[in-house]
């Protein structure tokens, strides 16, 4: 059993913590967040993930758990803090890492080892992390262990992927990757591969993503032609992955959450982004607006119609709703409509623009249930993958909606069945 201190407690973090703490460590939290610790400690998991509850309130009861307010020393340092992007220099924002490197040195001791799970652009551990883990006068490599170890795991399936899937830890020499590999496979059942350069485990992470982004672009290229050629992409590309070696992705209305549309600028990050991942990020960042352009012209009077967006969580079956591709949508459709445009362009949703999601509950519009979201909608555009949205009854729709146009740009439903209720069907 060894002591740990995770720093960060959000969707990386806190399921970390907690399954550390359930393979025999004790194991320490901390967050900056008083009011995330204050839920914490009243026994309330913030994060919808299967198994994490449980888990959690095990590890509590069981004292191996413990909501801090102070960084404590450890044995083991795991940072789990976000690194976002910031938006105008489309470079990662590095801050909570700083700020979560300086509370280690100050607790650190000889013998101790650090970990980064953050995913940050290439360089951060040695010339970031390295340099304020040291300046109380301790070496990384001979005093302590400094590692990079990308987490990897998939948001809905988290607490299973975290003990099954392969990692990789990058130590700054092999001393370190050492102490890292006794606390990952002590709960780890994929593959622990060791390298001795931190950087090099960094780029692994950011490929990672950036494949999965370039992929999913490419899958959107294809739904374009589909449409130009009259042919079902997504049945063009199930034929394509019938060849052993092509594995294409699916289209859909735009590429959310917090690490695909961040990652590939990462890989870029004070090397000039290059240009097929950028343009990548261009394809699917430009997803809504070609939803929007076939929704529009399916529509007699764009302008005015009323239009559910069924789904803001970036994917199906999470609670996130962090870059959105439904509410790309509605901004994008807000924003067309000049006459009621807000100065920033739309951030604000006005009425003709209802929104329904049923995992989402903290999101910057007003989301109401199913039926109210159809009422008097001229259309309602599919645009999360919920497996509740795989129920959707046309009957129904027809009753609440006023008009007769469904866009489904997540192969949700069957389109012929709705054909034959009287709809029209649009499909991505
Ligand atoms: N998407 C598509 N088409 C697809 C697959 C996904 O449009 O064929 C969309 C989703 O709807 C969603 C977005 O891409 O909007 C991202 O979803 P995702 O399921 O691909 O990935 P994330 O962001 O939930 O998690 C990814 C994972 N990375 C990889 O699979 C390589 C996860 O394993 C990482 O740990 C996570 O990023 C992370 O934190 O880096």
């Amino acid at each position: 059993m060894s002591s740990v201190c995770v720093h960060g407690l959000g969707y990386i973090g806190l399921p970390t913590a907690v399954v550390m703490a359930n393979f025999g460590h004790q194991v320490t939290g901390y967050d900056v967040d008083e009011s995330l610790r204050d839920r914490l400690r009243s026994g309330d998991v913030p994060v919808e993930e299967p198994g994490l509850q449980a888990y959690f309130t095990r590890a509590i009861d069981a004292g191996s758990l413990e909501i801090a307010d102070t960084v404590v020393a450890a044995k083991y340092h795991v940072i789990c803090v976000p690194t976002p992007l910031d938006e105008s220099s489309q470079r990662a924002n590095l801050d909570a890492v700083r700020e979560a490197t300086r509370s280690v040195a100050s607790e650190l001791r000889h013998g101790d080892t650090v970990i980064l799970e953050s995913t940050v652009p290439p360089g951060t551990t040695l010339r970031e992390v390295k340099p304020i883990l040291e300046s109380a006068g301790l070496v990384a490599g001979s005093d302590f262990a400094l590692v990079h170890c990308p987490e990897t795991v998939l948001p809905g399936d988290i607490v299973r992927e975290l003990r099954e899937n392969d990692r990789i830890l990058g130590g700054v020499n092999g001393l370190c990757t050492e102490s890292a590999v006794r606390l990952y496979s002590s709960f780890v059942e994929g593959e622990i591969t060791t390298v001795g350069d931190p950087t090099l485990a960094e780029i692994a992470k950011l490929l990672q993503n950036t494949y999965r982004d370039t992929n999913i672009a490419l899958a959107n290229e294809i739904a374009k032609l589909g449409d130009e050629y009259g042919i079902d992409a997504r049945e063009a590309i199930e034929l394509a992955n019938t060849h052993p070696r092509v594995e294409i992705h699916q289209p859909g209305p735009g590429v959310g959450g917090h690490c695909l549309p961040i990652d590939p600028w990462f890989l870029g990050h004070g090397s000039g982004t290059p240009e097929l991942i950028a343009h990548a990020r261009e394809v699917n960042d430009g997803m809504a607006g070609y939803v929007v352009d076939t929704l529009e012209e399916s529509l007699e009077e764009p302008d005015d119609a009323r239009i559910a967006i069924l789904g803001i969580a970036y994917k199906g079956d999470v609670d996130d709703a962090r870059q959105s591709p439904g509410l790309s949508v509605a901004k994008t459709v807000q924003a067309r409509r000049s006459s009621l445009a807000t100065p920033d362009g739309g951030a604000q949703m006005d009425s003709h623009v209802s929104f329904h999601d049923p995992h989402v509950t903290d999101a910057d519009v007003p989301l109401v249930g199913l039926e109210s979201a159809l009422a008097g909608a001229d259309a309602a555009v599919i645009t999360t993958d919920h497996e509740v949205f795989e129920e959707f009854d046309p009957e129904t729709f027809r009753d609440q909606m006023a008009g007769n146009v469904i866009y489904d740009t997540r192969n949700i439903i069957d389109p012929d069945r709705w054909r034959t209720a009287g709809f029209r069907v649009l499909t991505l």
